[in-house]
């Protein structure tokens, strides 16, 4: 390249510079400080700039799901670009899930143009004044690791490279950038693309005492139990964790899991209560876990050793997290799974106490499986259990023969589910925001087009989820996303809070609790009908199975989205 190459709007800038950064998809929603953006995208494009693809969402909460699902099958970070303060405000609530999660994300939206006049991008609608604001950042700087206003052209590079590689940092989580219209207007050299990305994320790890003090108490415990929450990071970390926990015979306990860290059906998978192992454990290991027990309810013993590991393992974003630390391992989770394993691998189990608790373990975890099986055959009704719908989807999984990714908010739970990967189930993030669970499916289903791809989510989560922007993207993007809504007409969470805080309250008893219904409930078939998806209504147990088995041909067959809207009574699971 030479230095006579012609120049490029920065607008199209952009998107080369995330392409060499390994971006594969720029999720977009577009507006009027977008003309630099798209008239820049078709310039590159038409100057044969290798670019990532954008993609048109249209609804910002959805294109931030979407990425975070992305990231959660590839494990790079994505990027998103909106429109102004109020596109950026509508994507707060998945920057909220996104740093909850450590998603490396770099956020961008437009900023309205500063100037009125005498500059090519000045403002020209009124919006250009109406959508100004004194700190357009602050609306999610708490949930981003990094910010800036982009003030000259010949800086973007330079920035992206320093976004990017801050952003896929330990701990990882998203960023943002904010790109005034007319800095988009102005054109850059070509060749200043050309250079590779000049910084490299910076990975920490823990420190090897640590890791070796880890081995010894775990080697010397004689009732260690880890609890995990956010999974394991990667496949390999899974594998890991899951042979570690099988030649020591360590008890995993899963109380609001996000993602399992091990097979679910394997002996050392004791499910998701913590009584009575958390009371008789000496060694207690959290592995990424932000509230791994209840402290109103659950008491560690007091000369219980309690170690914490995950890339920020005492959460220093939450202000209040008291939970005990005497060990603290920071690091990407598998790489101090990995550590850890090969730390062990170094010492011998005393084969006594190890095969002591191994069959104590496996009974219990044994227990827990036929008591799951039990409850969701209990569920069989019309409407059926949420569990009931856990169980039938794991059968149909497991006969499909597929690899499969379950996606679950306020949906099925995890209990009555065999998973047998990394990847196979996601709950939402503890940050809550609803209307993630959804898109999510989505950007998995986008990075893994063979794989089959189910959003489980609550009727009330549907909605949050702006379902007809969701079935309209999975249309033009041909992804045959299986949507199983588990209706029960209502906010179900909710009042099972309400009279959990208030059993015998008013709200109660009363016969409809307030601020809870969601009745008359909307057929919501046709609102992926109108996407032209495969749907189906499903009122009985016994018919579930069936309808499960025709969704699967249709989204691997016919390569269509599917939505099942299936009728679901009031209890909790
Ligand atoms: C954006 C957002 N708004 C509100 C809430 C509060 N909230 C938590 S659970 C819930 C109800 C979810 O209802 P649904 O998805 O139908 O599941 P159900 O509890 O009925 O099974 C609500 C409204 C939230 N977490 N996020
Ligand atoms: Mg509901």
């Amino acid at each position: 390249m030479s230095a006579s190459e012609p120049d490029i709007t920065l607008g199209g800038a952009i998107f080369a510079r995330l392409k060499t950064l390994g971006v594969d998809y720029v999720f977009c929603n577009s507006g009027t400080d977008f003309p630099p953006i798209i008239e820049g995208l078709a310039e590159a494009a038409a100057k044969d700039e290798l670019l990532p693809q954008a993609i048109v969402i249209p609804h910002e909460h959805v294109a931030m799901g979407m990425a975070h699902g992305y990231w959660q099958a590839t494990g790079k970070p994505q990027a998103v670009m909106l429109h102004t303060n109020v596109g950026l405000a509508n994507g707060v609530i998945g920057a909220i899930n996104a740093s909850h999660d450590n998603v490396p994300l770099l956020l961008m939206s437009g900023r309205t143009p500063v100037t009125e006049k005498d500059h090519f991008g000045s403002r020209t609608v009124p919006i250009g004044w109406g959508q100004e604001m004194r700190d357009q950042t602050a609306l999610v700087r708490e949930a981003t690791k990094w910010d800036y206003e982009l003030k000259f052209a010949d800086q973007i590079v330079e920035l992206l490279d320093r976004a990017y590689a801050i952003s896929d940092s330990t701990p990882k989580g998203p960023v943002y950038l904010s790109l005034p219209r007319e800095v988009l207007c102005k054109s850059i050299k070509r060749e200043a693309l050309k250079t590779p990305p000049t910084m490299v994320a910076a990975k920490t790890s823990a420190h090897t005492d640590d890791i070796e003090k880890l081995a010894d108490w775990i080697a010397a415990a004689k009732s260690p139990v880890i609890f995990s929450q956010r999974g394991t990071g990667t496949a390999v970390g899974f594998e890991t964790l899951t042979e570690l926990v099988d030649d020591w015979a360590i008890p995993v306990i899963t109380w609001w899991a996000q993602s399992p860290a091990i097979l679910t059906r394997h002996p050392m998978h004791i499910g998701s209560d913590p009584t009575p192992w958390i009371a008789e454990a000496d060694l207690i290991v959290c592995i990424d876990a932000l509230a791994p027990w209840m402290p109103d309810h659950h008491v560690p013993c007091r000369d219980a050793s309690i170690v914490n590991i995950g890339p920020n393992p005492l959460f220093s974003r939450t202000p209040v997290r008291n939970f005990r630390s005497d060990l603290a391992l920071a690091g990407e989770t598998v790489d101090t799974i990995m550590a850890l394993a090969d730390a062990l691998a170094k010492r011998t189990p005393d084969e006594a106490i190890v095969e002591e608790r191994r069959q104590r373990v496996t009974n219990a975890s044994a227990a827990y499986v036929q008591q799951q099986a039990q409850k969701a055959d209990a569920g069989n009704e019309s409407p059926m259990s949420k569990n009931w719908v856990a169980k039938c989807l794991s059968d149909a999984i497991a006969r499909s023969g597929r690899t499969a990714s379950v996606t679950s908010e306020l949906g099925v739970p995890l209990g009555p589910m065999s998973i047998d990967h990394f990847n196979g189930f996601r709950q939402e993030p503890h940050s809550g925001g609803l209307g993630y669970g959804l898109p999510a499916a989505m950007g998995i289903q986008l990075a893994e087009p063979g794989t089959l791809v189910f959003a489980t989510v609550g009727d009330g989560s549907y909605v949050f989820a702006n379902p007809t922007a969701c079935h309209q993207v999975c249309e033009a993007l041909q992804l045959p996303v299986i949507t199983c809504v588990l209706n029960n007409g209502e906010w179900g969470a909710v009042r099972h809070c309400v009279t959990g805080l208030y059993p015998d309250g008013y709200a109660a008893k009363a016969n409809t609790m307030p601020l809870t219904t969601l009745q008359p409930s909307p057929d919501f078939t046709l609102v992926a009908k109108a996407s032209r998806a495969h749907v189906e209504r499903v009122e009985t147990g016994d018919d579930l199975p069936a309808a499960l088995d025709r969704a699967i041909h249709v989204a691997t067959q016919e390569r269509k989205q599917v939505l099942l809207d299936i009728q679901i009574n009031g209890n909790q699971t």
